[in-house]
């Protein structure tokens, strides 16, 4: 018979003094090296509970088939609490990403229909190709003034511009021009309240939301200050779409941008959307820029993969005559690519559900209600999971075995990425674009860790250089 519950071994008695422990330790930065180090103590399953909140820890792709089969039709993730603090705290309303429950279901059918679903791919695909062509024009332009014949550097802020534009230009069906030499400032103002939003989230994960209003300490000051920014550039451009498509009456035939098919086709009233808009817009920011530096920095230690990969694209390209669609279609490689990018430096340390009924995980009984997690990194370097982890190796995507519930970068099942398509289309067509046109090179052999800071991204700066084919 299965185990029972309170035999699940790990630290789970006293939450405050762990959360004491776990700070003391850098645990903030360091979550994601902490929960390997805790699945090579305790084994593939432990119980944890950090201040308030308790979970169980999972590492296996068998188990992770078990938790999302046991999800239901209704699943619901850790709802990060400052999130949902500054919500209550300025009374405005959640998108899909705090929803739950049959609003959450019927909100998030509409916006998958326009965002995720494959009949989206054709609208998608031309605006996000346009500006990954632009990127390469300013990197040429760069690589000529430089005087060297190549374009090197830190590309972070030319990355967040990039995934900016790319989403606005989907969201909007219209063009900021970040990709320009001059920046707008608001553009440049709403990249930097993402990426402090995020910051601030980080040392507030593990507290009650109505404690943390009650501290007002800086970083709740902080917090409110960034999503107030993201908001309010948001509602300019939500606003903006929202008078054209009102005066000037373009029908739904024109690219709307998924904002205007959502209100022409689905006649959403804009209240209902704006907050789910607002989290796309700015989940469309560091998530795709870091992801593709990580692909950059890795196809450029691994310059045999990368002449693969422009091999396969090039062939693609003679073969659909340029057609961006049809190139997708031929480039398996290319997608695995991504997808061993985001094993190596997936974008959530963890992926969450409650469970409504009972699960057997590692033959112990987990009852209704607990909060079980399943530890991404911790996964994607596991040597039990994947040989030889630590290797860049799109090919082992490609070939025979089972590949189940390894690849869970985005989630899985009705409540996985809503950005998925567009952050994948995005990324696919970005790097068939670098790649047609430059050689992707590293400056230094520095070792590059990983930080968490609400997500996984870089503990340094990276240093690319871009070379004209
Ligand atoms: C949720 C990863 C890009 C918007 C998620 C989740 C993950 C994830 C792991 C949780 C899924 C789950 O619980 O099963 C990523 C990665 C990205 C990316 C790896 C890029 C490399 C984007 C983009 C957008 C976006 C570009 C917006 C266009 C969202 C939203 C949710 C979400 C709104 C919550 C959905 C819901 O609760 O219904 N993402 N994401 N993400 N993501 Fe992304
Ligand atoms: C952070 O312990 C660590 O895609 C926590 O685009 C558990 C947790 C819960 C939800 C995760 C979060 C982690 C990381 C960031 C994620 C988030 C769900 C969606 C969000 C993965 C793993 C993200 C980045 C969204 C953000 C949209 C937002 C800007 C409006």
């Amino acid at each position: 018979a299965p185990r029972p519950f309170n035999q699940v071994p790990g630290e789970w008695r006293a939450g405050w003094l762990n959360l004491y422990r776990f700070w003391q330790e850098g645990g903030l930065s360091n979550l994601h090296l902490i929960m390997a180090r805790k699945f090579r103590q305790f084994g593939p399953i432990y119980r944890e509970k950090l201040g308030v909140y308790e979970s169980v820890n999972i590492i296996s792709p068998g188990d992770a088939a078990a938790l999302f089969q046991a999800e239901g039709a209704l699943p619901e993730r850790f709802r990060v609490p400052p999130w949902v603090a500054y919500r209550d705290f300025r009374n405005k309303p959640y998108g899909v990403l705090l929803k739950t429950g049959e609003p959450w279901r019927s909100e998030r059918l509409l916006l998958n229909r326009e965002a995720l679903a494959p009949d989206a791919i054709p609208a998608l695909v031309p605006p996000l190709s346009a500006v990954g062509e632009d990127f390469v024009r300013r990197a040429r332009a760069q690589a000529s003034q430089s005087g060297r014949g190549s374009w090197s550097g830190d590309f972070s802020q030319e990355l967040f511009r990039f995934a900016l534009e790319s989403v606005c230009h989907v969201l909007y069906g219209q063009r900021l021009g970040l990709l320009q030499d001059f920046v707008q400032p608001e553009a440049q103002r709403f990249i930097e309240a993402v990426a402090r939003m995020f910051h601030t989230t980080a040392p507030m994960l593990y507290l009650p939301p109505a404690l943390l209003r009650r501290l007002n300490t800086r970083t709740w000051r902080d917090h409110v200050q960034a999503w107030d920014a993201i908001f309010a550039q948001a509602d300019k451009c939500i606003q903006s779409v929202y008078q054209e498509l009102r005066l000037r009456r373009r029908s739904a035939q024109e690219h709307v941008g998924i904002l205007g098919n959502l209100i022409l086709r689905h006649k959403l009233p804009l209240e209902h959307i704006r907050a789910s808009v607002t989290e796309m817009m700015a989940g469309g920011v560091d998530t795709t820029s870091m992801t593709l530096q990580w692909a950059m920095l890795e196809l450029a230690r691994a310059p045999n993969v990368q002449e693969q990969l422009r091999a396969e694209v090039l062939a693609a390209k003679r073969e659909a005559g340029g057609d961006r669609e049809r190139m997708l279609k031929s480039t398996r490689l290319l997608k695995a690519a991504i997808k061993e990018t985001l094993r190596l430096h997936p974008v959530a340390v963890t992926l969450q559900r409650y469970i409504t009924h009972e699960v057997i995980l590692q033959d112990y009984r987990i009852p209704p209600g607990t909060l079980v997690q399943v530890g991404l990194y911790a996964m994607g370097r596991d040597p039990a999971v994947f040989p030889r982890p630590e290797q860049f190796l799109p090919q082992r995507w490609l070939a025979a075995g089972p590949k189940h519930f390894q690849g869970l970068g985005f989630g899985f099942g009705p409540r996985q990425c809503l950005g998925r398509r567009i952050a994948e289309l995005e990324m696919q067509l970005f790097l068939m674009h670098i790649l047609e046109n430059f050689k992707i090179e590293t400056m230094r052999a520095v070792e590059i860790g990983t930080k968490f800071d609400l997500i996984l991204i870089p503990d340094k700066p990276i240093q690319l250089t871009l070379r004209p084919l």
